[in-house]
C-alpha cells in the first residue's frame, strides 16, 4: 500500500472519546500518516457535561497554513469534523484549495447537529457556512439531522424512504458527488447507512443498540476515511465503518459510569482485521 498522509481537522476534546482523540488513533490504526489541526481545545465535549472550558483556534489557522506552505508541505486527503466557528470554515476551504497533493480526497464529516437539534455552540448562520465546504468535498458523512439542516427539508423523526431520498437527492443536486447517510432506520430494532452516489442508492442494515450513544459518529466517519484511504468503496467503506461502529457500542455496553463515549480502543484490532480482509492486506 502507499504511503498516505492525511490532515484532520476537528477540536480536542480533552477528556470525551471524540473528534480528534478518536480520529488520530482510528486513522493510525488504518495504517495513515495523520496530521491534525486542532479547530479548539475544549476540556470535555458539550454533549453531557456542563461548564467546560472552550479555546478557539480559528486565529491560529492562517499562520498554521502559511508554514505548512512555506514548508512545501501537502496532504493527500483532508477529514473535517467538528469545527470551532464559521470564520473557521472560510479557512478551511482555502486549506483545501491549496494543501493538497494530486487530487486530495476531501471528506466532510458535518458535525454540528444530532437528533433534531444543533449541538450548543451553533446556530443558523454556522450551518449556512457548512454549505460551500460540504460542496467542495467529495465526500460527506451526516446525520439525518444535519442532513435537513443542509438541504433545508424538514427534520423527520419517523420517515420513510421517500423522505431519505429526498434528503439524499437535495444534498446530490448540491453537486455533492458522495453522501454517506448515517442513522438511516425503518425498523425499530434498525439503524443503517445509506450511501449515494451517482444517483444510485445503497442501504446497509445494521443492528440498532442503545439510543444517542454519544461519539459514534466521530468513531463512523474516522473508519469510514480510513477505508475509503485503503481504497475500499465509498459503500465498502460505509458497511465496514458500520461494523467496527456496532462493535465499538457493544464493547462500551453494560457500563453505565461509560455514558460520554464508546470505548473504540478495544475494537482497533477488529479494524485491523476487517480492513485486512476487505483489501487482502496481511498487516499494514
Ligand atoms: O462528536 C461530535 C462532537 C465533537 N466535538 C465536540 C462536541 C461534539 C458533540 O457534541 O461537543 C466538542
Amino acid at each position: 500500500m502507499s504511503d498516505l498522509r492525511i490532515l484532520t481537522v476537528q477540536d480536542i476534546s480533552c477528556v470525551g472519546q471524540c473528534s480528534l482523540t478518536v480520529a488520530l488513533p482510528i486513522l493510525s490504526a488504518c495504517g495513515i500518516e495523520t496530521a491534525i489541526l486542532p479547530s479548539a481545545v475544549l476540556s470535555t465535549h458539550t454533549a453531557g457535561f456542563s461548564g467546560y472550558t472552550v479555546r478557539d483556534l480559528t486565529d491560529d489557522m492562517p499562520a498554521i497554513a502559511a508554514h505548512w506552505k512555506k514548508e512545501g508541505l501537502a496532504f493527500d486527503a483532508f477529514y473535517t469534523g467538528y469545527l470551532g466557528s464559521a470564520r473557521q470554515i472560510d479557512y478551511v476551504q482555502d486549506i483545501f484549495a491549496t494543501l493538497g497533493r494530486g487530487r486530495a480526497l476531501k471528506i466532510v464529516d458535518p458535525a454540528m447537529a444530532d437528533q433534531g437539534k444543533l449541538y450548543p455552540a451553533f446556530d443558523l448562520a454556522y450551518v449556512e457556512a457548512m454549505k460551500p465546504l460540504c460542496r467542495a468535498a467529495d465526500v460527506i458523512v451526516p446525520n439525518i439531522t444535519e442532513a435537513a439542516l443542509l438541504t433545508g427539508l424538514p427534520y423527520r423523526e419517523a420517515y420513510d424512504e421517500s423522505y431519505v431520498a429526498a434528503l439524499l437527492d437535495a444534498l446530490e443536486a448540491q453537486g455533492i458527488g458522495t453522501i454517506v447517510l448515517t442513522g438511516v432506520g425503518y425498523r425499530p430494532d434498525e439503524t443503517g447507512v445509506a450511501v449515494r452516489q451517482g444517483q444510485k442508492t445503497d442501504y446497509y442494515p445494521h443492528r440498532y443498540i442503545a439510543p444517542g450513544c454519544h461519539g459514534t459518529g466521530d468513531v463512523y466517519a474516522s473508519a469510514l476515511t480510513g477505508a475509503l484511504l485503503r481504497g475500499l468503496s465509498p459503500f465498502e467503506a460505509a458497511k465496514l465503518a458500520a461494523d467496527f461502529t456496532v462493535l465499538c457500542i457493544e464493547k462500551t455496553q453494560g457500563d453505565p459510569d461509560h455514558w460520554y463515549g464508546v470505548k473504540f480502543e478495544k475494537a482497533i484490532p477488529e479494524l485491523i482485521q476487517l480492513l485486512d480482509q476487505a483489501t487482502g492486506a496481511s498487516g499494514l
